[in-house]
């Protein structure tokens, strides 16, 4: 992808000047403090990493390279992956190069295919997916190059080559894994000239007679890009990559991670919990019973899928992207109305528990609803999007971090002895 590999390597050594400098003058001065509480509790809020290419302020939600994630609602996949990588938007023939390069890539070898026909008819989509990732480890550049004897320099060069590589393949191994997994026929080969969400719609074959579908899986794409770097996934994936391990080990342990309840798997939750209320009222609930409904759910030990969040504080701007879409394009569809519904009674009961420091909706709660309005109701499969849109900002965070020269991952941990003793 010579237009991306040349700008990167235009940045590349003034990023490089720049943490250098930042280093020499700030190095020992304190970035955060980390309590007892914190070490046991999951290192909330503990600020010990470093990752450019995107941020979430609390109070703001996600900023992809300093750019609110609702002002580049109407962007293609590949604007963001190159905003990712490189800081900038792409002008038009920069988008079009790596719409081609993307689609010249996206053919899935027939071996990786001969392995998920042989897993068990049950198993679920996202360890189809992340073994479809693994699978291709063999194709990686950055180990041909790190078993020559590249110079330490040149990381950066193989695993961005890994990367398109693995991101170009993602929406035919994903379409293929929906098309074998839900028995819905042959699979579909990409169509020359479609860009990568196009084609991911076009092989998924869902009815699309107005193209609304493909535009909901541009914006399904563009939004789960990337949540920072201390996100399970991302983090995952950045311990693993900073081993040496190539992209391929790398994104499949973040994607694993990614198919935890608690983080990106909550959407195939949430939408259970939708049509679970709706069963048991059959239909609309009332706000009483819904209410309800939710504190049942939370009294029986369980947590609301779809709401809370270990950084955010406000209501996920995600998630209004994803209420705007439903509401302009299907506003009397029933699940979507529930998802508005449940956004009016949730947070007040999650406030009134007084647990969950964060009351408000995360990118899970509305996300699901629409996947169902237009007919993909086969909810294991939705975690497997969200991955191939969060595989962009693993894949770019690699890419930097190899970039910069991120060492091995390596925090010191202690036993409980350690801080009783220690800890005054
Ligand atoms: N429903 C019920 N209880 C909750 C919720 C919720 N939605 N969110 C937080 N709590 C509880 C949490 O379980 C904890 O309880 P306890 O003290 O008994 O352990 C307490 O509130 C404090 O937790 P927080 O500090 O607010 O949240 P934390 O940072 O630990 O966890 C999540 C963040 C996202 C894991 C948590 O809010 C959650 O489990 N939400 C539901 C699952 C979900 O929607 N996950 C998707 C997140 C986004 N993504 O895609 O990754
Ligand atoms: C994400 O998008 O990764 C989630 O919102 C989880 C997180 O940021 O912790």
């Amino acid at each position: 992808m010579a237009k991306l590999q040349a700008i990167l390597a235009k940045k590349i050594p003034v990023w490089r000047d720049e943490i250098r400098a930042v280093i020499s003058e700030k190095g020992n001065k304190v970035l955060s403090e980390c309590t007892v509480a914190q070490a046991y509790g999951g290192m909330r809020g503990v600020k010990c990493m470093v990752c450019d290419t995107s941020e979430v302020p609390p109070d703001r939600g996600l900023l992809v390279r300093d750019i609110p994630i609702g002002e580049l609602t109407d962007k293609t996949p590949e604007d963001i992956f190159y905003l990712l990588c490189t800081g900038e938007l792409p002008d038009a023939s920069s988008r079009r190069a790596l719409q081609k390069d993307w689609a010249a890539r996206a053919k899935v070898p027939a071996y990786v295919w001969k392995v998920l026909e042989g897993m068990p008819a049950t198993s679920h989509p996202m360890c189809m997916f992340n073994t479809g990732i693994l699978v291709m480890q063999k194709e990686s550049e950055f180990v041909k190059a790190y078993n020559k004897g590249m110079p330490k320099t040149d990381y950066w060069k193989p695993t961005l080559e890994d990367s398109l590589n693995l991101l170009a393949k993602l929406p035919t191994l994903a379409a293929g894994i929906y098309r074998l997994r839900f028995k819905k026929g042959k699979r579909i080969a990409p169509k020359p000239g479609l860009d990568w969400a196009k084609n991911y719609a076009h092989m998924l074959g869902i009815k699309d007679p107005k193209g609304e579908f493909a535009d909901c899986m541009r914006l399904y794409l563009v939004l789960h890009c990337d949540h920072e770097g201390g996100n399970v996934s991302a983090h995952v994936c950045h311990t693993v990559g900073s081993a040496l391990s190539d992209p391929y080990y790398a994104v499949a342990a973040g994607l694993n991670g990614l198919a935890g309840p608690l983080h990106g798997l909550a959407n195939q939750e949430c939408l259970n919990w939708i049509l679970d209320l709706r069963k048991k009222f059959k239909g609309e609930p009332t706000n009483e019973q819904l209410e309800k409904f939710a504190w049942d759910t939370l009294n029986s030990g369980k947590v609301i899928p779809g709401y809370g969040h270990a950084v955010l504080r406000v209501t996920d701007p995600r998630f209004t992207a994803f209420r705007d879409f439903g509401m302009k394009h299907f506003p009397k569809d029933p699940v979507m109305k529930m998802v508005d519904q449940v956004f009016t009674i949730v947070p007040e009961v999650l406030k009134k528990q007084g647990k969950a420091k964060n009351p408000w909706p995360n990118v899970d709660a509305g996300s699901g609803a629409l996947l169902h309005h237009y007919g993909m109701r086969e909810f294991s499969y939705y975690t497997v999007l969200f991955s191939i849109s969060r595989a962009m900002g693993m894949c770019s965070q690699l890419i930097v971090n190899r970039a910069i020269g991120t060492p091995i991952e390596r925090p010191k941990s202690v036993p409980t002895n350690w801080i009783k003793k220690n800890v005054p």
